[in-house]
């Protein structure tokens, strides 16, 4: 049997990390029987961090699948890491989701992870409700948590619950939309439904009609009965909240303890009665700017947003049915590489456990094993049919690092290593760097290329080091300079004979024509690495065969590929071939090019030449008592401040920072600030380097030219 779309809830579990999100999915999935042991995270038994490498850290690390059945729904549960490092998960995650729970920890309120994952809730517009959590604990604070939220998220962030006795004894929660009271047995599950007593009746009713108002907003003939009324009926109120919550306008809260299991039921009434089914949501986006409605009677299509390679399984599938039905059997076209799919198996999964399906309906989310050429942010649809579905948009990376494996032999397996984890995780990007002559990873933070480095090991057996990346540094010049090289070689046979003179300049947008100069012929090229190359042909009266030109601008590239100060790439230089010799028996074109070469770097020298290094713009997130380490820290990085601000109540510092100074700055971040920062870069310029680090690098340029 398959689940009709209407009855489908797809919810992304999101939170700082050590929120609970993880112990309340192990409680959500007991209190609906789809587990008949509640795992905790300390004994490495929960559904959700079954890979042995979360097991190990005591924290989620993927996204996990699961899903429970309540009364008529089936409610796709997808757990998250609450690490940023792990970002990529939580944004695919997103992508599918049609509402989140953001996990608050009562003890601590809004944290820095809340506030960046907030950023994309409002990106993708998801439906989401609130579950204050850790309610046990002694130092629990909900009003402080619940104040938090309010500043932070706004008006529309209405709680539905609240705690009656939080700290140690925690067993009740006076629920605001029901008008009832829960008392939980100890060790939590079914409460006791029971009067909300006087003493409290009058905060209930203020915070229910709070509730009634929002929920009456939103939809015109609710809020003519209320008005006339005073009130709504609960299959009114119901629907009301039910539009408002589909359309954003609404947050509500909830009250848990997911470790002693108190409050989850609740929630999971709440998603199946109120919260959105994939057909209640936008259309979906399609690359080419169409949409998509999810109609269980439309053309099947499904979308990847996962894949993991599973020991002895290979490439698992998650995906997301966002149209039609799909049955065992279907064939499909991957439209993002026209391969051809078949599906053999279909199942929903609790973690790493799969049940066998015979299909899924448009808005369901489920595995497939062993297809041979599909991956994370492919569309499968029917032959003849073009949908491709938006891509997930992750983030740049923020962090990068040079790999080398232990031996040159093993290069080969550890690429190929790599290339399998890129696959399943599109926030790592490798990279080839001929100009570095380097390998280079570039991740979303230090514990992201850690477990990498773990993965590499553990699973596919091959060992990788860490090294320092080297800096791409660029070569330009800042004044003119004119040389002249005569390159001439008469030994044996043939001779070589060629001779360029030639005027170098900064190039800059729009500059006139060089003077004295008698422009013949003009070349522009973009260079591969940015930057410009102007080359101007200004010979007159027949000095150098215009026939020789392509060799002489050959000559240039070759120094402009490979600098004269540091090996760098060159840029924005316009260079001018303006007098010259030849020879008619011994001029060809490799004498003229090793001519310009050669004059090139003797001209490029006298031009006050400027190293040019990567700045990155850096954007810093904090909270106020971190503050000034942060800045203090950012003092010693080379840092530009441009600017700082406040969001919500965190502190925004945005700065320029040379590359060159970001090693290893997510680390030291996290340490420094105790988790309390979070950041994001991206590349803004290229800029002059200070003249003492310049003299610097040339020196150990020189020292390694030597050493070679
Ligand atoms: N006392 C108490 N402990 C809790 C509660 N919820 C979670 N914990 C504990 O807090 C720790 C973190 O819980 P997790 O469920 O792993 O938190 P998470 O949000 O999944 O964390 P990440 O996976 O790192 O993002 C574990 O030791 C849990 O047992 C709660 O309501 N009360
Ligand atoms: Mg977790």
């Amino acid at each position: 049997m398959s689940y009709d779309t209407k009855n489908i809830r797809n919810v992304a579990l999101l939170g700082h990390s050590g929120s609970g999100k993880t112990t309340l999915a192990e409680a959500m999935l007991f209190e609906a029987k789809a587990t008949n042991r509640r795992g905790t995270v300390n004994d490495k038994t929960t559904i959700s961090d079954y890979s042995s490498i979360e097991q190990e850290r005591g924290n989620s690390i993927f996204s996990t699948l699961m899903h429970a059945d309540w009364r008529n729904c089936k409610i796709n549960l997808i757990d998250t890491p609450g690490f940023d490092d792990f970002v990529g998960e939580l944004v695919s995650s997103l992508k599918v989701a049609d509402t989140a729970i953001m996990m608050l920890n009562a003890r601590s309120g809004v944290e820095v992870g809340t506030e960046l994952m907030w950023e994309y809730i409002e990106k993708f517009n998801t439906p989401t409700l609130f579950v204050v959590n850790h309610l046990d604990n002694d130092k629990s604070d909900y009003e402080s948590t619940l104040e938090q939220a309010k500043s932070r998220f706004g008006v529309k962030v209405i709680p539905v619950q609240y705690p009656l006795n939080q700290g140690a004894g925690f067993n009740t929660i006076v629920d605001a939309l029901r008008m009832t009271m829960y008392v939980f047995p100890e060790g939590g599950g079914k409460p006791e439904k029971q009067a909300i007593p006087d003493s409290e009746i009058e905060r209930a009713q203020e915070m229910h009609n709070a509730l009634v108002e929002a929920a009456a907003e939103n939809d015109e003939a609710l809020m003519e009965k209320f008005f006339e009324e005073g009130s709504l009926n609960e299959e009114e109120l119901a629907e009301g909240l039910r539009i408002a919550m589909a359309n954003q306008e609404i947050f509500p809260i909830f009250c848990a303890s997911a470790d002693k299991n108190m409050g989850s039921g609740r929630i999971m009434g709440f998603i199946n009665d109120i919260a959105p089914s994939p057909a209640d949501r936008p259309d979906a986006e399609l690359e080419d700017g169409g949409t998509l409605k999810c109609d269980a009677n439309g053309k099947p299509v499904l979308f990847i947003y996962k894949t993991m390679s599973e020991p002895r399984v290979g490439l698992v599938s998650y995906f997301k049915v966002y149209s039609g039905t799909v049955k065992v059997g279907d064939e499909f076209i991957n439209n993002n590489n026209r391969s051809a799919e078949r599906l053999n198996q279909l199942f929903i999964a609790n973690g790493k456990n799969r049940e066998s399906v015979d299909e899924l309906k448009a808005g369901d989310i489920g595995v497939t094993v062993k297809l041979k050429n599909s991956h994370s942010n492919n569309t499968l649809a029917s032959k003849g049919d073009n949908t491709v579905i938006d891509p997930i948009h992750f983030p740049d990376s923020r962090i990068r690092t040079a790999v080398t494996p232990p031996s040159k032999n093993d290069m080969e397996k550890l690429i190929k290593a790599l290339h399998q984890i890129q696959e399943e995780d599109p926030t790592l990007i490798l990279e080839q760097s001929k100009a570095l002559k380097q390998t280079l990873l570039h991740g979303q933070g230090q514990l992201h290329l850690d477990i990498i480095k773990y993965r590499i090991e553990k699973i596919h057996g091959v060992t990788m080091e860490f090294e320092k990346p080297k800096i791409a540094y660029r070569e330009t010049i800042t004044k003119e300079a004119n040389d002249s090289y005569r390159h001439k070689k008469q030994s044996g046979g043939a001779g070589q004979f060629g001779e360029v003179h030639m005027r170098i300049e900064p190039y800059y947008e729009g500059m006139p024509d060089p003077a004295g100069l008698n422009v013949r012929k003009t070349e522009e090229d973009e260079l591969p690495w940015g930057g410009k190359l102007v080359f101007l042909w200004c010979i007159v009266g027949g000095s150098i065969d215009a026939k020789y030109s392509n060799a002489i601008k050959k000559g240039v590239m070759q120094k402009m590929e490979e600098g004269p100060l540091t090996g760098s790439y060159c840029r924005d230089i316009r260079v001018s071939i303006f007098d010259g010799k030849m020879h008619p028996v011994d001029s060809n074109d490799m004498a003229f090019m090793l001519a310009s070469t050669n004059v090139f770097k003797n001209a490029f020298k006298n031009a006050a030449p400027q190293l040019l290094e990567p700045i990155y713009d850096l954007e810093i997130l904090c909270s106020d008592e971190v503050m000034g380490d942060v800045m203090g820290d950012l003092q010693t990085r080379r840092a530009i401040i441009q600017g700082m601000g406040t969001v919500g109540h965190y502190q925004q510092i945005r700065a320029k920072v040379p590359q060159a100074e970001l090693y290893k700055y997510s680390s030291t971040l996290r340490s420094l600030t105790q988790g309390k920062a979070k950041f994001s870069q991206k590349f803004a310029e290229f800029s002059p380097v200070p003249h003492d680090l310049q003299k610097q690098l040339i020196s150990a340029y020189q020292a390694e030219l030597q050493e070679a």
